[in-house]
């Protein structure tokens, strides 16, 4: 498994964190996700024989939030 960090922009309320975990979870591949509203970021393991760090920002972004770098 691999860990990355992705920095998140526009998330208000616990509704919004719910959103993003969600669309990450989705992601073929994640094995785990924890998005925090108050660090603004959320923490996904993922295997990297299925997935990778852009389609997991993809994702996020295609929910409708921004990813920072
Ligand atoms: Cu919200």
């Amino acid at each position: 498994m691999n860990q990355e960090t992705i920095k998140i922009e526009g998330m208000m309320c616990g509704h919004c964190q719910m959103t993003v975990e969600k669309a990450i979870r989705d992601v073929k591949g994640v094995q785990d996700v924890n998005v925090s509203l108050g660090d603004k970021q959320a923490e996904v393991s993922y295997n990297p024989g299925i997935t990778d760090p852009a389609t997991i920002r993809s994702a996020v972004v295609k929910a409708g939030y921004k990813v920072m770098d």
